[in-house]
Order: C-alpha cells, then structure tokens, then sequence
C-alpha cells in the first residue's frame, strides 16, 4: 500500500515539476487529508478526507420530516393525545401537535453521548403554544433537559417555560456539564391542569437542536450551514493563481476568496474579493507581499449534507 502512494506522489510530482514549473511556483499548499491545518477555523473541523463543516445539532430528525405517521425516533405520551401534523411546521413541512386536557409530552427515544472536554451545550426547541384561555395560569410549555449518570439514571438538570398564548418561539436552555453527566437529552412538555370542563390546550413542537457551546445558533438538522476556514498569511511577491480541490454533494458549495495588503496592519483593513465558487482563480499583489485566503463551505437547505474540501494551493506566475 505504501508503494502504491510512493509511486503516486512521485508520479504527481513529476508532472506537477513539469507542467506547473512551467508557468508558475507553488508558494503555499495544504492538503487537509494528510496534514493539520495552518490557519483558523470556524465551524468546521478537520477529518480523514479534508475539512468538513462541523456537526451543529446531535438530535436525530430533528425536524420530524423522517417521519411516517409518527415522529421517528420519539415518543409521545400518550399517542392519543399528539401526532404529527403535516400542515404546520417551523421548519421543513411538518411538526408534532400535542393536544391536552392533562399534561402531556414529546420525549426522544436516545441521548446525546456528552464529548470529552465540553463543558457547555445547549438545548433549544420551537414551539407554537395555544392555550385554553379560560385558564391560562394553568398551562405552559417546558422544555425538560435529563442527564443520565454512569448507572444510568435519568436527572433533570433544567427545565425552560413559557405561558401564554404565542405565534411560533424558541425555548432555550444552557447546560453546563457536571462532572457524572454522561449523556443529556431534552423534551417538551404541555403542561396543563386537569381540565374540568373538558377544553384543551395545544401545542405544535418542531426544530429541536443540542449543540455545544452557550448560546443556540440557527437550527439546523445536522451540519452548520456555513464554516470559514482562514488561511495564514502569505508571502507573494506577484499574482498569481488560487487553486483548490473538493467534493460537492448535492446543495452544498465552496466559494474561496483572498485579500493582499503589505504588513498585517494593512492586510487586516484591505477588502476581500468578491466569493468565487470555479477553481482555480486569480490573485493580484498589487497592494503588498502579503496575501490571505478564506475559503466558506455551505450547505444549503436542511443541512443534511457537508462538502469536503481537501486541498488548497496557491502558485506565482513565473
Ligand atoms: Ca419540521
């Protein structure tokens, strides 16, 4: 196996030493398979095949679209009192309705495994809340977060609520990981009183997201919807061309562009070009000898999908 690589890097470099040296020299190359970056990232992390947009959200169909008939992969108590609405939704075409004269819940059937060394996550989830007006300090929506210790038994660790009657809102809840929280979950709850005279409240739960850090970013059901990477800054003395390897499942994208200035001062004011998404492009070093480049991958939609992007190599015209 090793041979088989050795033989085609060399070959790469026999045809890269005769067709680039021809017109241009490469003055900066990475390839994120092989080696760590240099540069920042954000949002986005290095794996095996290039860098890939980071996972934003642990739960599993988050949005309830994987669904038939019932939201695959939760569970309602009692399943007489809630389904799944196709007819409204926060995002994509469907949401879970809870109708209770008593209280009821939507619950995940798994719990997300917490990573070592991070200590904040948060959970938030949207809902539609109508309540049985008659008795509206009676009711609410909670948003229950459980952490599960090594024996595994379930701990509620917070819980965010909301009464009142409202147009689609976000509840959301910080959690700061203890030391024997091993896995966390979170579901959502219509709380309502024993209702007397049989009227109902109701409530459409949809976009639910655990993600790590403090404050929720915008819901997404799996990948971030957008990461830069930044490269560090490159010492140029002419233009030249930026050229860059990746893979584009569907609605996902790549776009790269660069700035040039001649100290870090000026290279930090000067604007960026304008994103370009065909590779290779070119740059011009009229401002300086330094260059820096960022490169943004997107994925569109329901963030289902992320691009890989695996090389990235800048080259002066001789
Ligand atoms: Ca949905």
């Amino acid at each position: 196996m090793k041979q088989k690589i050795l033989y085609f890097f060399s070959l790469a470099t026999i045809f890269c030493a005769f067709q680039c040296h021809a017109q241009t020299s490469i003055l900066f190359k990475e390839e994120f398979s092989t080696t760590p970056h240099r540069g920042e990232l954000k949002h986005i992390e290095q794996k095996e095949n290039g860098l890939s947009l980071k996972i934003g959200n642990f739960v599993n169909n988050a949005s309830f679209e994987e669904s038939h008939k019932a939201p695959l992969g939760f569970f309602i108590y009692d399943t007489t009192k809630g389904a799944l609405d196709p007819t409204v939704a926060h995002s994509g075409k469907h949401s879970v309705r809870l109708d209770g004269d008593t209280s009821i819940y939507l619950h995940p059937n798994y719990f997300v495994q917490v990573k070592e060394g991070v200590s904040w996550y948060v959970a938030s989830v949207w809902v539609k809340p109508q309540y049985n007006i008659e008795h509206p300090e009676d009711n609410s929506v909670q948003m229950r977060v459980w952490g599960k210790d090594k024996e595994k038994k379930n701990v509620l660790v917070h819980a965010a609520s909301m009464a009142g009657t409202h147009d689609w809102v976000r509840l959301v809840q910080p959690i700061e990981v203890k030391k024997d929280v091993l896995f966390i979950s979170s579901d959502t709850m219509l709380r309502q009183k024993n209702s007397t005279d049989g009227e109902k409240s109701a409530v459409w739960i949809d976009s639910v997201q655990i993600e790590e850090g403090k404050r929720p970013t915008e819901f997404t059901e799996k990948y971030y919807r957008e990461g830069i990477y930044t490269s560090p800054e490159i010492s140029v003395s002419k233009g030249g061309i930026i050229t860059w390897k990746a893979e584009m499942p569907s609605e996902t994208s790549i776009e790269v562009r660069w700035k040039n200035g001649a100290t870090a001062e000026a290279l930090e004011d000067s604007k960026w070009s304008a994103w370009s998404s065909i590779s290779p492009i070119s740059f011009s070093a009229e401002k300086g000898s330094l260059l820096q480049i960022q490169v943004r991958l997107l994925s569109k939609g329901r963030g289902l999908e992320t691009p890989i992007f695996s090389s990235l190599t800048v080259a002066e015209k001789q």
